[in-house]
């Protein structure tokens, strides 16, 4: 196997005992990797960069590398003062001193350390896990908000452009699969029309990014729940992980994302869409969690557009499953037939729950902002 030839070029000290699969993860391939040496134990993480998705894996590293360092130092200058043990995987060198090995088929591995005695979850049901979730990507974005973006380079481009997923989701339709895969559910059809009353809304941010309203900095780009580690000797997150989308964007993307992914108490993969819902309990939770972190940075027209970040990031993920689907698995990894279909129902109820409650949660954002 490819993966264990791999796993020991990495400067990790011992002789390889198992190489197990971590399932998480709609893009890379994520392993952990256990060693042993005469005295001890090493283990780590082994990455494949999804290259259909990331078309410059060095690019990815690049970024990574530089944001951890940045991120690190950040932590160990305030350390003094933090309530917890905050950490951040590192990039392990290969034993030649590079940021990762290229295999015979071009394939790009990398490895990360790992974040001990933590743990992290699908789903979020109690309000002190959205709290963390909340704080721990304010705390990222705080620790690397200093951080130059022409530093940065741009690894995903389009990546949580709303209005370029709505041009692709058209281009899609276009083809005769998707017409078919279309017409033969009434689900498709439905959440098209659903996609279809939503078009004018589906540019706020860009347009606010446009008119100077909104600035990009440096972001997370994909915090969901499963990428927020929580300390399993203390309960309180630690660590968020997955720094492959790590580039030049708006918090916003961000803040949406961890919404929708950190108050969906039934998760992303159910297929029971009466579960489906934006619990208020649980934003309240996150958006302290994150402004506890975030109030310092954050701008009046930063504050104005948080609830719309939610329901556009939301919309959109929902739209990027859909359009996966009528295109026939391209981009996200399925383990069955219509995954994709039901991911995008979940999205787009709860997107619609989103929408029944903006008053409210208009109303816990100024409570709280
Ligand atoms: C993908 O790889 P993973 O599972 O962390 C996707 C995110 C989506 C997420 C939905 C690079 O993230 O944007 O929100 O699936 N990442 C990329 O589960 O497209
Ligand atoms: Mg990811």
């Amino acid at each position: 196997m490819i993966a264990e030839s791999i796993a020991t070029q990495f400067d990790v000290p011992g002789r390889l005992v198992a190489l197990q699969p971590i399932g998480a993860g709609n893009v890379n391939d994520t392993y952990r990797v256990i060693l042993r040496t005469t005295f001890s134990e090493e283990q780590y993480i082994l990455q494949r960069i999804n290259r259909k998705v990331f078309k410059d894996p060095a690019a990815v590293m690049s970024n990574m590398k530089v944001v951890t360092d940045h991120a690190h130092r950040r932590i160990e200058e305030e350390a003094g003062e933090a309530d917890r043990i905050w950490q951040l995987p590192r990039v392990i060198p290969t034993k030649g001193g590079g940021d990762y090995v290229v295999d015979e088929n071009g394939e790009y591995w990398r490895a990360l350390s790992l974040i001990a005695s933590t743990t992290s979850y699908e789903k979020v049901s109690v309000p002190e896990h959205a709290l963390e979730a909340g704080r721990v990507l304010g705390h990222f974005q705080r620790i690397i908000s200093d951080f130059p973006i022409d530093e940065l380079e741009d690894t995903l481009p389009g990546f949580h452009i709303a209005p370029a997923y709505l041009g692709q989701y058209d281009e899609v339709l276009k083809s005769d699969g998707a017409k078919q895969r279309l017409s033969a559910s009434s689900e498709a059809t439905r959440l098209s029309r659903f996609v279809e009353g939503r078009r004018d809304f589906v540019g706020i941010l860009e347009t606010a990014l446009s008119a100077g309203e909104l600035q990009l900095r440096p972001i997370h780009g994909d915090p969901k729940i499963t990428n927020v580690m929580i300390d399993k000797l203390t309960g309180k997150g630690t660590c968020i992980v997955d720094l492959d989308t790590v580039k030049p964007g708006l918090i916003h993307y961000d803040f949406g994302d961890a919404v929708r992914s950190g108050c969906n108490p039934a998760g992303e993969e159910t297929s029971d869409l009466e579960e489906v819902f934006l619990d208020l309990d649980l934003f309240e939770a996150l958006v302290k969690g994150y402004l506890a972190e975030a109030k310092g940075f954050l701008t009046e027209s930063d504050r104005q557009y948080l609830f719309d970040s939610v329901r556009l990031i939301t919309l959109e993920l929902g739209l990027r499953f859909f359009a996966d689907y009528l295109a026939g698995d391209v981009y996200f990894k399925t383990s069955y037939e219509g995954q994709n279909l039901n991911r995008a129902r979940v999205q787009l109820a709860l997107c619609e729950s989103i929408e029944a409650r903006e008053g409210k949660m208009r109303a816990i954002l100024d409570r709280h902002c």
